[in-house]
């Protein structure tokens, strides 16, 4: 069977793509849609064309997997150039997304309709690239400069909503999709070119050159974005015929760019983590989750579950902790609401499957539930017993630490193997990746059901072994002791952090520890004092800090001083400092940013290389997933373990 075919419905043609997973404009397709053009051209019985797709989804965009390879004709411009200029209208009939390739095919065809839950967007930049068949110069054409700027700057599609209020779209259907579109290609006459219609100025020029500037702000070290706002402010400016030749030569010269080759790996290592066979067995339910403890965490999860459609039984451990991690949960649905990320009726549906209680044996009816106590593994084993108890057989027993030995808490369960570590980040309904803990008794459906849960909640589920701080924490704190080396050797908390920043981190190392707070990790590290090895090296700075009352931002104090909110170098902090590297016998030296960023990069790829060895990561790339999608290792960069392979 051919990747793409043509069907008469009276004198439309409807030309179908047929490229499984997701319709990428591979070679065969381009191929096979000048074919079809010819063809259509050459048939005077044919009015008018629809142009759609089967299976989930439209064209999600050129096939990524090619542009490893040298490029083969015909080119996607060209197959989209020979659409724009057939003699009889082609209409573009969208379901799923149009992405990429995808919507640059879409804005070729002289008209486009779309299911009402179809996206439509250019997430070029996400890959290194800029859109390289027509997407800077159509779009603008199409839509106000603003919303294409957005768009292409941006990188997130729009709903199919946002595209016709915009103009992207001449029509959103409800019912059948290819008979909305053939009945608009039957009523449309001549084709109307994209590139034939004058560039559409931004609505308000103040605000379009502030987006601008936002965007190259936003860009920092990612070629891309800087790219795709030139590429746009081009297109307002040059005919289209320049305009396109400007865009193409970009796009291929960031095709075959390191910060590409690393976007590219991001994108198949995060499509790849749950690879295992196991993630393949058939899961136990979890459609009814469980969480216990209403704090920062308890209440994020369980908004996280509720915003995806999951009811929660939140138990806590009387009234007033309950009715508190109530207040929470509804508050963070209120934050998405206000970010317009979740409709008032949604909301209110989300909160009406929701129940915070103060008994356990609520818990009895739940599929997964999820402990989100105090991060104590006594604490953590009492609620391990209580669930016990009170769950299910088969329900899947979860802990949400982020440190502590699963297999120590599995063990207090009198069937093991429904034990399994979810471990959340901060803010739960936010943040994309979890890291899926395997104890080394855990039932194979039991991890079945953690990949699951991931997908259900749209995260990305990392599959990690039992260690102290799994893959994460553990590679976190080998980067956060070398950095405190660093101060001891020579450097400035805010050299430190100024060096990461530059690399690409949204915030350094001590800013960030000033945000969570000092005092956590100093009673850890006060806990493990009587197990430490004496001849390691140990940095005391932090401890000192912590003595003087500094526990960072929420005490005004950490290894900033902040005044109004704004963080400013610390005399106290120089001073401790200075002392304990005479304490130490060090004599400073000074460091430039890039050495400090070596020695970072140093610390977290051997970390990262232990965790392979010991078998706590299953290969390099969930480690890059993980440091990328859980602490901030700019994605451009592809990831500690990337950098270390491409030398
Ligand atoms: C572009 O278009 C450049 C043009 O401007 C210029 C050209 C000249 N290629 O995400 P999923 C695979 S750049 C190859 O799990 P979902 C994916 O690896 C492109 N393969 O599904 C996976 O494979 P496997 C711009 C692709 O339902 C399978 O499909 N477009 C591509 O959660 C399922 O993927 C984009 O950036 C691809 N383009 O989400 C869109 N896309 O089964 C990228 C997916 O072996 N794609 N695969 O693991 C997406 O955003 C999502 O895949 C989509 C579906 C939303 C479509």
């Amino acid at each position: 069977m051919s990747v793409v075919s043509t069907l008469l419905h009276g004198s439309v043609a409807v030309v179908t793509i047929d490229n499984p997973p997701v319709n990428a404009t591979s070679q065969a397709v381009r191929a096979g849609l000048l074919a079809a053009v010819a063809d259509i051209e050459a048939d005077p019985g044919i009015a008018s064309v629809v142009l759609r797709c089967t299976g989930r989804t439209f064209v999600a965009g050129a096939d990524v997997r090619e542009f490893d390879k040298p490029p083969q004709p015909p080119h996607l411009p060209d197959v989209i150039a020979a659409i724009e200029a057939a003699s009889r209208p082609w209409v573009a009939a969208i379901h799923g997304s149009a992405l990429g390739g995808g919507l640059e095919l879409a804005m070729g065809c002289h008209a486009r309709i779309a299911a009402r839950d179809a996206r439509l967007g250019l997430p070029e930049v996400t890959l290194g690239l800029i859109p390289g068949a027509g997407g800077t110069v159509r779009l603008p054409r199409l839509v106000a400069a603003d919303a294409a700027l957005a768009m292409i700057a941006g990188g997130k599609p729009v709903t199919a909503a946002r595209a016709l209020e915009i103009g992207l779209l001449d029509d959103v259907a409800d019912g059948d999709l290819t008979d909305a579109a053939i009945a608009l290609a039957t009523g449309l006459e001549a084709p109307r070119r994209t590139l034939d219609r004058p560039v559409r100025d931004p609505s308000d020029a103040d605000a379009f050159s502030a987006q601008v500037k936002r965007f190259k702000t936003r860009a920092g070290g990612q070629l891309s974005i800087r790219h795709a706002v030139e590429a746009v402010e081009n297109t307002l400016v040059t005919d289209a015929a320049a305009a396109l030749a400007a865009e193409r030569q970009t796009f291929l010269d960031l095709k075959d760019s390191e910060q590409a080759a690393a976007l590219r790996h991001v994108f198949f290592a995060e499509r790849a983590t749950l690879s295992d066979p196991r993630c393949k067995q058939t899961p136990r339910p979890v459609d009814r989750i469980g969480v216990v403890g209403g704090g920062t965490m308890g209440a994020g999860i369980a908004a996280a579950c509720l915003l995806k459609g999951l009811s929660v039984t939140m138990v806590e451990r009387d009234t007033e902790a309950a009715e508190t991690g109530r207040a929470r949960v509804a508050e963070t649905l209120a934050g998405s609401l206000a970010r317009g990320l979740l409709t008032s009726d949604a909301r209110d549906a989300a909160l009406s499957r929701f129940q915070a209680a103060t008994d356990y044996s609520e818990l009895a009816g739940e599929d997964l539930v999820i402990e989100a106590v105090f991060e104590d593994m006594q604490v953590k084993k009492q609620v391990f017993a209580r669930l016990d108890e009170v769950c299910a057989p088969d329900a899947v027993i979860a802990t949400n630490t982020s440190y502590l030995d699963v297999d120590e808490l599995a063990a207090t369960l009198r069937d093991p193997s429904r034990a399994i570590g979810l471990h959340f980040f901060s803010p739960a309904h936010v943040m994309k990746l979890l890291e899926i803990v395997l104890p080394e008794r855990v039932a194979d459906d039991v991890v079945a059901t953690g990949a699951a849960l991931a997908r259900k909640l749209g995260k990305i589920g990392v599959l990690a072994g039992v260690c102290d701080g799994f893959i994460g924490n553990r590679i976190m704190s080998a980067y956060r002791r070398e950095a405190d080396y660093l101060l001891e050797d020579g450097a400035t908390p805010s050299e430190v952090d100024a060096a990461m920043t530059g690399f690409g981190f949204a915030m350094g190392v001590f800013a960030m520890q000033d945000l969570a707070g000092l005092d956590i990790a100093w009673a850890m590290r006060k806990r493990r004092a009587a197990t430490r090895d004496p001849s390691e090296r140990y940095v005391a700075i932090a401890d000192r800090l912590c003595q003087a009352g500094r526990f960072g931002r929420k005490t005004g104090a950490g290894w900033y001083d902040y005044v109004d909110g704004k963080a400013r170098s610390a005399p106290t902090v120089t001073e401790i400092i200075a002392s304990e590297r005479r304490r130490a016998g060090i004599t400073p030296r000074p460091f430039d940013p890039e050495e400090i960023m070596q020695r970072l990069l140093a610390a977290m790829q051997s970390e990262g290389q232990n965790v392979l060895d010991e078998g706590i990561a299953r290969n390099a790339c969930d480690i890059d997933v993980t440091m990328i999608n859980g602490y901030g290792f700019p994605r451009w960069r592809g990831g500690p373990m990337w950098m270390r392979d491409r030398g």
